[in-house]
């Protein structure tokens, strides 16, 4: 007897989606960094906020551990893209480890203007989520109390500042861009001459993800977004497709999927944070296709073209 039919599922894929330039940058630099110095190459905190990432650089030679103190003298260690505080490669240098850092070109440039802000006399009213390995960075990068965390617009609407007459803010990279949009209306509300060194510090990858995924959430029943938990871009993603109004999870892999969510679904979308590789995507894509008849569509946003050069000494390794 023949099978019955497969029932039709249009998918709808985002693009942009998937690998950032800085995640690309911070991957590379730890299989240059294993085929340099030989394994074992320790990677400070993960690469990138990916498990199927880490887990192929640990089957290539790489461990990754949370703190400088976990690896041992003589060996090199590779700091993620997220940034790190500066007390970091300094105990590094004074342990005579070799280090190179992976945090992304658009993160250190984040970290520059903190230090030239502060080093201007402002005090800088951060926007970003506690915790977070890029905020402990950014943190780390001047002296403590010259930087106050601002999370939520009650925060903005409360935070109490000695001089408001001398103020800037920055941002995480990675945050929603309609949240801190929000966020700084209130600050330029209540300090209009607060100082600006750009819009905000919302990364392209960051923001390109979130328009695609904006645009194709309307035209579905259910939104998968392939990341991790610990992903804030990723996150972010599912936060925008919910607020369009469209049901959307978080998924890490294709074994996360549960056919009861499409129950009566027959449009879905599918994204995936700037951590999650290509792979994932095909791998959920051949998984819907063992129980639909999958009619697969890109819906593209904005090409992206955008590289990062390697540090000087891994580019010819
Ligand atoms: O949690 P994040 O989104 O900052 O990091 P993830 O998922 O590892 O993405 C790539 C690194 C981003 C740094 O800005
Ligand atoms: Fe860099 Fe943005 Fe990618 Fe983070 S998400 S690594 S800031 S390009």
């Amino acid at each position: 007897m023949e099978a019955p039919a497969k029932p039709p599922l249009e998918l709808l894929i985002a693009a942009p989606r998937g690998f950032c330039a800085g995640v690309d940058r911070a991957i590379r630099i730890v299989e240059l960094a294993i085929e340099k110095y030989g394994a074992p190459v320790y990677v400070r905190h993960e690469i990138v906020h990916n498990k199927y990432v880490v887990d192929s650089l640990k089957a290539k030679g790489a461990i990754f551990v949370e703190e400088l103190d976990q690896v041992p003298d003589g060996v090199p260690v590779v700091f993620s893209a997220h940034g790190v505080p500066k007390a970091v490669p300094a105990k590094a240098a004074e342990r005579g480890l070799s280090y190179l850092d992976a945090t992304c070109p658009l993160v250190s440039k984040v970290h520059r203007q903190a230090e030239r802000l502060v080093a201007a006399g402002r005090h800088i009213l951060f926007i970003g989520h506690a915790g977070h390995p890029e905020v402990i960075g950014t943190f780390g990068q001047v002296p403590a109390g010259a930087m106050t965390l601002i999370e939520t617009v009650p925060d903005a609407e409360q935070v109490a500042v000695a001089d408001a007459g001398n103020l800037a803010f920055l941002t995480q990279t990675t945050l929603s861009v309609d949240d801190t949009a929000a966020v700084l209306a209130v600050l330029k509300r209540r300090f209009p001459t607060i100082l600006a060194p750009g819009a905000d510090d919302i990364c392209y990858a960051t923001s390109n993800r979130q328009s695609a995924v904006k645009a194709l959430s309307g035209q579905v029943d259910l939104v998968l977004v392939i990341g991790s938990p610990k992903s804030s871009n990723s996150m972010r993603l599912v936060e925008v497709a919910v607020r369009e109004g469209t049901c959307a999870t978080l998924i890490q892999r294709a074994d996360d999927i549960d056919f009861a969510w499409f129950e009566g679904v027959t449009r879905v979308g599918l994204t995936a944070g700037a951590s999650a590789p290509e792979l994932l995507v095909r791998e959920v894509v051949d998984r819907l296709g063992t129980r639909f008849a999958v009619a697969e569509r890109e819906v593209e946003t904005i090409a992206e073209n955008i590289a990062f050069k390697l540090p000087r000494g891994l580019e010819a390794a």
